[in-house]
């Protein structure tokens, strides 16, 4: 159900436009409304503001453009979609996450080939989150139970000790859900 919403950028970008409309509605709401409704005498002078208001909105506007644009590549369900689309041959594994370890089908992979990590959850919400050995996360995957895998495709760079770690908490021994995940170097 709604896979196209994780497979493909589109899709992403769709759900990423709707987390923020939201914002954008209420941010043109209240300038319009002060702009307009409220009519009261003001102390500022008026034109003093007016030139300045369509440049900071347009500034607004673009950083918004700008920035989003420019860390789309980074959403998970598109760096996964775009792996997928580029026809390099993917691993699948599958993950199983459960109170409080996870059950891997393999954790040993070659630097450079795209992984599929198809993850699931057997009982209560569970994090997999994935370290690289210099300590900082490459990405998390939020495991729901009862609504079957969802996947993950990632290319690991550097061969290494990667940390697999919980983030969601899930119970007494939620601290101690950990794993590993060993890259080597690529052979080619
Ligand atoms: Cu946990």
């Amino acid at each position: 159900m709604l896979d196209f919403v994780y497979q493909s950028g589109w899709g992403a970008f769709g759900v990423l436009l709707l987390f923020q409309i939201p914002f954008l509605v209420v941010f043109l709401t209240i300038v319009f409304r002060k702009a307009y409704v409220n009519t009261a005498p003001s102390a500022i002078s008026d034109s003093s503001v007016a030139r300045w208001r369509s440049s900071w909105l347009a500034l607004a506007i673009a950083l918004f453009l700008i920035i989003n644009l420019a860390s789309i590549k980074f959403f998970p369900a598109v760096y996964s979609a775009r792996a997928a689309a580029s026809g390099v041959a993917v691993t699948d594994v599958t993950v199983d996450a459960q109170s409080w370890y996870y059950d891997m089908s393999a954790q040993e992979f070659e630097a450079g080939k795209p992984v599929r990590f198809n993850a699931q959850s057997l009982d209560t919400v569970h994090g997999f989150a994935v370290y690289h050995p210099d300590g900082h996360i490459l990405f998390t995957m939020m495991l729901i139970p009862g609504v079957g895998r969802s996947s993950l495709i990632y290319t690991f760079d550097e061969p290494g000790t990667y940390k697999v770690r919980c983030l969601e908490y899930c119970g007494m021994s939620h601290h101690e859900m950990s794993d590993e995940i060993i890259v080597t170097a690529s052979a080619s």
